[in-house]
């Protein structure tokens, strides 16, 4: 029996299966059937693929949903306590086959679906992704829910549900446009719309003071809009277990109270625009990684997801018959970065102004819930909001922040008496020409724990942006190193890999990846590495053909796939990477008959439509591949491929194909990065600087396996301080390079073109490429010498998949667990939800 097709425990003890259950290939086949009449209202001579697709959907859908029912009836029964992780983006990526993996029908239902004379990868290939996040922040959550269902820890994932996710990205004249993604144009058949699950929010107004009769202060938030939160839940599967856990997306809607009062007086424009403005506060998904724009309807959409979550927790609690004040004891709350960070303050609002806690007992409530991870230490990606624009959204939030404020800064004050320093830099509001409210000191403030995402990111934060924040609250700081499913991440991405593996070490490692250990023995084994190896080449052939298909590009399966896939960004310096290939095209030029290896780069990326110098990296990309590609002289040997629309359902195809994974960030800048696991779990070899996880995956594969260049974080920090001048690396093969970007030797002779980037690069060069691109050079001349060994290389390979059984995001979920959540598993039973057939 192959791993993904070994069947769940429990699965129901009926005797006769049922349409809506069973799992029989004939039961299957007649449930498809059943699904395209009677949901899609279609029949075999007029479907479409989709309508198979929809029917397929509805039919794995059933088979989940005991499971889920269960799993959430358990919860609201049991006193454990649940995790609550609030992230502002989930970046899921296509349900279906994962879905099969997890329950364990992936073969199975291939057949089904085969005796229906119907292709399962092109079904699966129909649906399209939930685009609800920008990169590794959103994909990690999503990560992160597959291994607490897999783990059956009891947990609730809370967010938005964006009508418009990320944007889809063309690729016209080599410049990046920006089409709306319409991820629910055909329906969306994973969720459910919970109409009676919903939530109000108020927004804007003023605050009224008053005492009541019993002498007790009281505030009344008179807001001037309020909105209504609908839930729409999907579930999330563990790998062959019970548990179904439910990620919760809020939609914003009207009240339906609410027009009609307006339009009674007659003003049925103002009716309707209300409605609009209600409707707009999940609509679209921000396409900024990692650089913030302060925009009011950004603090809308946090403000509106943290409220509707937080009072459902509150009402979950309650039903579950616990007291207000032991709020903490039903959940435990996960700020997925700042963007939740207004939960501080919205649960104490709640807690003193809808129950009527007093302060002591509100805050104490409010600081045993929240823990906070921190994902970033770039200036730009640090959260702060304008005070005044605060005020005029949430104007009781702002009160109830001075008042955590005072409290905190006379905490500070007494701890470092007479350091004015100390009070500025801790406070919660930042002072200056234009005052703002710092949500990264919010969320520390009102957290009991706090985090980075890998080793050298978590000390990073200790010494720089919470360098304070470490000096008050030391115990309140660990680290939890990133890591990734590798349900999704081998298993259903990487078939033919999975099928290698498990029949030298069984299939336990996809439960538990530290059994990859396993391989190490067969590394020195020659037949397997000559397997290992066939594994790649058909992967990679895989690849070329979908690449020549969609591009009419052709591309040499047997050359070095040399990738570097991740959002577009100056840091992550996609431009020392076309540094490198213009080198390598002048050495071409200037030797044309120089043995090189023959190299494939792949690129894949957005860039936030208002970075123009991202734009303008992509525009480079695309140039010099057009004349690296049409140049004879190059004979093929190197060619240079963007694909457009990066995103989970293209990456599952990339990360297994790859040779060479590119992790090049300067030093300090990159907090972790999750496809750089992605990549090694799929037997590439990474080149790449001592930044974020890159350092513990060098760690673990071992340097000899591992491709290092580049100054460490302190070297950047030494030779900043010390004053850098990018003039004193111009020269040489950097210079030609350079000079022939700026000069429109890649853009039809225009030499204007690309001169923000050279600039940027010439008279600034924050990211101190000028700095590492020799020894980047250097290391990818060793990079090629080592694949020309394919035998040695092979070795590598498997000893770096043997290695990284750490980076599963298994490990990561059980390590928060332990250290923050203090949860334990809590296995689901399947029973009858309806004994009496009631
Ligand atoms: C990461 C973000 C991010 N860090 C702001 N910060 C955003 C910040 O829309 N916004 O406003 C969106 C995203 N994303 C990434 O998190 C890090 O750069 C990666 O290194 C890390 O692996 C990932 C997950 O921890």
């Amino acid at each position: 029996k192959t791993s993904n097709n070994s069947l769940p425990p429990n699965n129901n003890n009926v005797t006769v299966e049922d349409d809506r259950t069973g799992l029989s290939i004939p039961t299957l086949k007649r449930a498809i059937a059943d699904n395209l009449f009677y949901i899609q209202g279609k029949f075999p001579t007029i479907a479409t693929e989709n309508d198979y697709y929809m029917a397929l959907a509805y039919t794995i859908r059933d088979r989940m949903l005991q499971r889920w029912a269960v799993t959430v009836d358990s919860y609201l029964q049991s006193k454990t306590r649940v995790v609550s992780y609030l992230s502002a983006e989930y970046l899921l990526g296509p349900h279906l086959g994962n879905n099969l993996i997890n329950l364990g029908i992936y073969d199975r239902v291939k057949q089904a679906v085969e005796e229906l004379g119907l292709d399962l990868e092109h079904l699966i290939a129909q649906e399209e992704e939930p685009g609800l996040g920008n990169g590794g922040l959103g994909r990690l959550a999503a990560c992160y829910m597959d291994s607490l269902a897999t783990l059956e820890i009891p947990a609730i994932g809370y967010g938005i549900r964006y009508e418009f996710g990320i944007f889809d990205q063309e690729i016209r004249d080599g410049w990046q446009v920006e089409i709306t993604d319409q991820w629910l144009r055909y329906g969306n058949p994973w969720e459910i719309r919970r109409p009676e699950v919903t939530y109000e929010v108020k927004l804007g107004g003023h605050v009224e003071h008053y005492t009541d009769s019993h002498g007790h202060y009281g505030s009344n938030w008179v807001p001037d809009l309020v909105v209504k939160g609908v839930a729409y839940d999907t579930p999330i599967l563990g790998y062959q277990v019970n548990t179904a856990n439910t990620l919760r997306l809020w939609k914003s809607e009207a009240p339906e109270s609410f027009d009609f009062q307006a339009f009674n007086v007659g003003d049925y424009y103002g009716a309707v625009n209300e409605k609009v403005i209600c409707e707009n506060i999940s609509k679209i998904l921000y396409p900024n990684d990692e650089q913030i724009q302060g925009k009011e309807l950004r603090l809308r959409q946090q403000y509106f997801f943290v409220s509707c979550s937080l009072q459902d927790m509150i009402a979950l609690h309650l039903r579950r018959g616990g007291k207000v004040e032991n709020f903490y004891e039903t959940f435990v709350v996960q700020l997925n970065d700042t963007h939740p960070a207004i939960s501080v303050a919205e649960l104490m609002r709640l807690l003193l102004d809808e129950h009527e806690l007093d302060w002591e007992t509100a805050w104490d409530v409010t600081t045993r819930t929240f823990a906070y991870t921190n994902h970033t230490l770039l200036p730009e990606a640090l959260e702060k909001w304008n005070l005044d624009l605060f005020a005029s959204i949430l104007p009781r939030h702002l009160e109830i922040i001075y008042e955590i404020n005072r409290r905190f800064l006379d905490e500070v004050a007494i701890r470092f008496p007479g350091d004015e320093g100390k009070l500025w830099s801790l406070s919660l509001i930042e002072e200056g020409e234009e005052k703002s409210i710092r949500m990264a000191h919010l969320a520390c403030v009102g957290s009991f724990a706090i985090n980075g995402v890998a080793q050298l990111h978590s000390e990073l934060l200790k010494e720089t942006v919470l360098k304070d924040w470490y000096e008050l609250y030391p115990e309140k700081f660990s680290n939890k190193t990133n890591g990734v499913t590798p349900r999704r991440w081998m298993v259903l991405s990487n078939p033919r890999l999975t099928e290698l593996i498990t029949s030298k070490i069984g299939d336990g490692w996809i439960k538990n990846l530290e059994e990859l250990k396993g391989l190490e023995k067969f590394a020195d084994d020659g037949a397997f590495r000559k397997q290992w190896m066939d594994v790649k080449l058909a992967v990679k052939k895989d690849l070329a053909s979908q690449v020549e298909q969609q591009q009419g590009i052709k591309i040499n399966p047997e050359s070095l796939f040399d990738v570097q896939v991740k959002r577009i960004h100056e840091y992550k310096r996609q431009h020392l990477n076309v540094l490198h290939i213009i080198t390598l095209y002048n050495r071409l030029k200037q030797h044309p008959d120089l043995d090189i290896v023959p190299r494939t780069f792949i690129f894949g990326g957005k860039a936030a439509p208002s970075y123009h110098v991202a734009k303008l990296m992509i525009k480079l990309i695309t140039s010099v591949a057009e004349v690296v590609n049409h140049d004879p002289d190059v004979r093929d040997r190197i060619k240079v491929v963007f694909m457009p629309d990066y995103n989970v359902t293209n990456s599952q195809k990339i990360y297994p194909a790859a040779d060479l994974s590119e992790q090049i960030s300067l030093a300090g800048k990159e907090a972790s990065g999750t496809g750089n696991m992605k990549f090694s779990l799929n037997g590439a070899l990474t080149i790449g600087t001592l930044d974020g996880a890159n350092v513990e995956i060098r760690e673990c594969v071992g340097e000899e396996n591992f491709f290092l260049f580049g100054l460490t974080a302190q070297e950047v920090e030494q030779l900043k301080s010390s004053g850098y001048n990018p003039w004193d690396y111009y020269h040489d093969s950097l210079k030609q390079a350079i000079d022939q970007i700026s000069s429109g030797f890649f853009s039809h002779r225009d030499g204007s073109l690309f001169q923000r980037l050279v600039n940027s690069l010439l008279y600034d060069d924050r990211y101190l490429l000028f700095a590492d691109y020799h020894s980047y050079i250097e290391c990818q001349d060793r990079v090629a010498e080592a694949y020309r060994d394919k035998d040695k290389w092979a070795k590598m390979s498997i000893l770096n998949v043997a290695r990284m059984g750490k980076f599963s995001s298994d490990r990561s979920i059980k390590e928060y667990c332990e250290d923050i959540w203090k949860v334990k598993p809590v296995p689901v039973e399947l029973y009858d939800l309806c004994p009496d057939g009631e």
